[in-house]
Parts: structure tokens; sequence; C-alpha cells
């Protein structure tokens, strides 16, 4: 009984101090120049967005000066931005898409 048996251990309930990880909004920022259809385009296509949606969020922004895309983790939200505006620059568009921490 000197040696106690390792698959006798008792794993105590802890209260967990890991935080969920930070979640960022994906947004986009009015412009006078990139064309309504290019915008309804761009959600559709990176927010998977169906076309209903995707114009209600673009008249938003068109009138209101930005609007939320979507909510992801950090890398997520980082990659969307790069390709709206990747995507945007190689169609000469000056559409601006941003992230911030929620
Ligand atoms: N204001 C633009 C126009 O009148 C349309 C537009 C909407 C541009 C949303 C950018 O993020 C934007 N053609």
């Amino acid at each position: 009984m000197a040696q106690k048996n390792q698959l006798s251990t008792i794993l105590e309930p802890r209260v967990s101090k890991a935080k969920p990880p930070p979640l960022y909004k994906v947004l986009l920022l009015n412009d006078d120049f990139t064309p309504m259809e290019f915008v309804i385009e761009v959600l559709q296509r990176f927010f998977e967005m169906n076309r209903e949606r995707a114009t209600q969020i673009m008249l938003k922004v068109h009138q209101e000066g930005m609007g939320v895309c979507g909510v992801f983790p950090k890398d997520i939200a980082a990659t969307k931005v790069d390709l709206v505006v990747s995507f945007s620059r190689q169609h000469q568009h000056p559409l601006q898409c941003v992230m911030e921490e929620t």
C-alpha cells in the first residue's frame, strides 16, 4: 500500500482562469466612389451573405458611414480585411475595410 496507483489520481474541479480569445468586428467604411453593386458583391463573396442581407448592410454603410460585416477571431478578421482590400484595389476601387476589437 506504500505505492500509489497512478490510475486512482483524483482530478479536482478547478475554476478556469483562461479567458476566451478576443473577437474583432470587421467594418466597411463609406466612400463616394465605390459602386454600390461592388460593395454588395464583396459582402456576398467574403462574408457569405445573401443578396438581400448584403444590400441592407451596404445601404447602412452608405447612409451611416460604416457598418459591421461580421465578428471573428483575430486571424480570421485580419484575413477578411486583407481579402476585401486587395479585391477592391484589383478592381481600382477605394473601398476601406478595417477591424476593431469588440
Ligand atoms: N457611397 C457609395 C456610392 O454612393 C456606395 C458605398 C457603400 C461605398 C458602402 C462604400 O462601404 C461602402 N456609390
